[in-house]
């Protein structure tokens, strides 16, 4: 497999998924500003040039972090990353990963793409700092966003609270210190420093 990332974008939370998995993979780094992955024009393989982008061994590409992330854990049978289909503890790893999806992922956009009214950016750090807010009260009785166990929307939150200082968001003291301890998790720690971010 081959995942498409650039540095500290939404690609990252697969990119620790695939680390949890010990499997093996290869990358390909995107710049985001030319849409060029090497030599090559990355819309000639991603419709939208936009990353994560995972090519499989036969070829067949897929797209939008949180499905390729639901693929990876159930091709390789990691429960604990996301429970059973049909469980309703699935449902609550991904009602979360809809959460960070169009709650936070999205509502960064002003902060990365030119275009946007100063407007629009003053309402998106009010509308994030409140998501936020209420996100850090959610953790303050468990490690992860799901209870005990670290799962695929906890690589994703991981990754999207990665990118408060674009905003000039202060992240809560209980954000701050859940991603220290992430921190400390090796496939994110692998993630990071092959990312070249540590
Ligand atoms: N819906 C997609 C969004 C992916 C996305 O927004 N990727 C951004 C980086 S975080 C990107 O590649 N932006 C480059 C561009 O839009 O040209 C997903 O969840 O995977």
């Amino acid at each position: 497999m081959k995942l498409y990332y650039a540095p500290g974008a939404c690609s990252l939370a697969v990119h620790i998924v695939l680390r949890e998995l010990n499997t093996d993979f290869s990358l390909a780094t995107v710049d985001l500003a030319t849409h060029r992955a090497g030599e090559q024009d990355f819309f000639s393989l991603s419709d939208h040039g936009r990353v994560p982008l995972l090519v499989l061994e036969d070829g067949a590409r897929l797209t939008e972090g949180p499905a390729i992330c639901q693929y990876l854990v159930d091709r390789f049978g990691r429960a604990d990353l996301l429970p059973a289909a049909g469980s309703l503890e699935r449902f609550r790893v991904n009602e979360w990963q809809n959460f960070i999806a169009t709650e936070l992922h999205k509502n960064f956009a002003p902060f990365f793409k030119p275009g946007y009214p100063d407007a629009s950016r003053i309402l998106m750090r009010e509308t994030l700092s409140t998501a936020l807010s209420w996100v850090a009260t959610q953790l303050e009785q468990r490690d992860f966003l799901t209870g005990d166990t670290f799962t695929i929307a906890d690589a994703y939150l991981f990754t999207v609270t990665g990118w408060v200082d674009f905003a000039a968001i202060t992240l809560p003291a209980r954000l701050q210190a859940y991603r220290q301890a992430l921190m400390q998790r090796d496939s994110v720690d692998h993630a990071l420093k092959a990312e070249g971010l540590l």
